[in-house]
C-alpha cells in the first residue's frame, strides 16, 4: 500500500452525516448539480457535480480547470461548510485551507469514476480529503502510474479517505456504487465530498 494512503471508517457519525447533507441541501439549492462533459469528446460524465469553496473544478470540451463560478449560473461557488474545514484542519493537519470542495452524486446503476490522478492541482504537497455520504462504494487505489493492479477499498457513509504523500498522485476512481445501501439521502444514492488545495500557499513568515 502506498504511503499516505489512509482510510478511517466511521469518521462522520450519524448526526454529523444528517447534518452535512442539511449544509449540502443549501449548497446544491444555490448552486445545483450539473453533468460535465469529457474534454475533447464531450462525452458526459455518469455522475453529476457541483463545488463549495473559492474554487471549483470542472470538465467541458475545453478541459479540465478550476473556475471560480458555476459553468451555468455564473455565480460564484457557495462556501464551503464549517464542518467540513474543520475535518480538513484535524485530518490533514495542512497549513492552509482547501480551496476547492468537489460534490460528486453518484445516483443509478451506472454512475461510477474511472481511474484517473487529481492533477489539476498546483500544490501537490497538501493532501486530497475525501467523505463520503450515502450508499457504500467500491474506491480501487492504483498506483503513480496507469494500469496495473488495484485494490478495493470499501467506503461506507461517514468514511474519510486521504491521499497524502506518496499516494498523492496514485491513480484511483470508483468502480462500483451498491445502490440502496443507505438511507441518508432522500433521492438515494452516494455523495463525495473531495476536499483540495489547488493554489500554493503564500510563505508568511512569523
Ligand atoms: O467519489 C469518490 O470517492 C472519488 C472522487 C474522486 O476521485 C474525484 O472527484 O476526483
Ligand atoms: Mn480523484
Amino acid at each position: 500500500m502506498l504511503k499516505g494512503f489512509k482510510v478511517i471508517p466511521d469518521y462522520l457519525s450519524a448526526s454529523a452525516q444528517a447534518e452535512l447533507v442539511i449544509e449540502l441541501r443549501r449548497i446544491v439549492a444555490q448552486a445545483p448539480f450539473y453533468r460535465p462533459v469529457m474534454p475533447k469528446s464531450g462525452r458526459a460524465f455518469s455522475v453529476e457535480m457541483t463545488n463549495s469553496g473559492p474554487l471549483g473544478w470542472m470538465s467541458d470540451k475545453a478541459g479540465y480547470r478550476y473556475q471560480a463560478t458555476h459553468p451555468v449560473t455564473g455565480e460564484p461557488w457557495p462556501a464551503i461548510p464549517e464542518p467540513v474545514l474543520a475535518a480538513w484542519d484535524e485530518l490533514t493537519g495542512y497549513r492552509a485551507p482547501p480551496e476547492c470542495c468537489l460534490i460528486n452524486l453518484y445516483r443509478g446503476e451506472k454512475a461510477r469514476m474511472g481511474q484517473h490522478r487529481d492533477a489539476d492541482e498546483e500544490d501537490f504537497d497538501a493532501p486530497v480529503l475525501s467523505l463520503s455520504l450515502g450508499d457504500t462504494a467500491t474506491f480501487r487505489l492504483g498506483s503513480t502510474t496507469r494500469g496495473g493492479p488495484t485494490k478495493s477499498v470499501t467506503l461506507h457513509s461517514g468514511t474519510a479517505l486521504i491521499l497524502g504523500g506518496e499516494a498523492r498522485m496514485a491513480y484511483h476512481g470508483i468502480s462500483r456504487v451498491m445502490t440502496g445501501t443507505s438511507r441518508l439521502l432522500s433521492g438515494g444514492g452516494r455523495l463525495n465530498l473531495t476536499l483540495r488545495r489547488v493554489t500554493k500557499p503564500s510563505n508568511t513568515t512569523p
